[in-house]
């Protein structure tokens, strides 16, 4: 029961936390290149696959601009 109670109270304070910073382009930006990374993305998505991270690389730069972050975003339905 005490692990029950913990572990909702973890997911109680870390999912408003997740949703917050999802979507703010330049907070997941963490280095402020203009571009995300699959680490960076990780940092608020971190169940994040590469083959998803790499589907939503449509120029295939390695990187996700804003506009690519976004999709992902969405398609996640995050
Ligand atoms: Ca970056």
């Amino acid at each position: 029961m005490r692990t029950i109670l913990a572990a909702m109270a973890v997911v109680a304070l870390t999912v408003p936390a997740i949703a917050q910073s999802i979507g703010d382009f330049e907070s997941v930006d963490a280095d402020q290149d203009g571009s995300v990374s699959l680490r960076e993305g990780r940092v608020v998505i971190p169940d994040l696959s590469e083959a998803d991270f790499t589907a939503a690389d449509t120029d295939g730069s390695g990187q996700l601009n804003q506009q690519e972050f976004e999709a992902l975003v969405a398609k996640l339905g995050l």
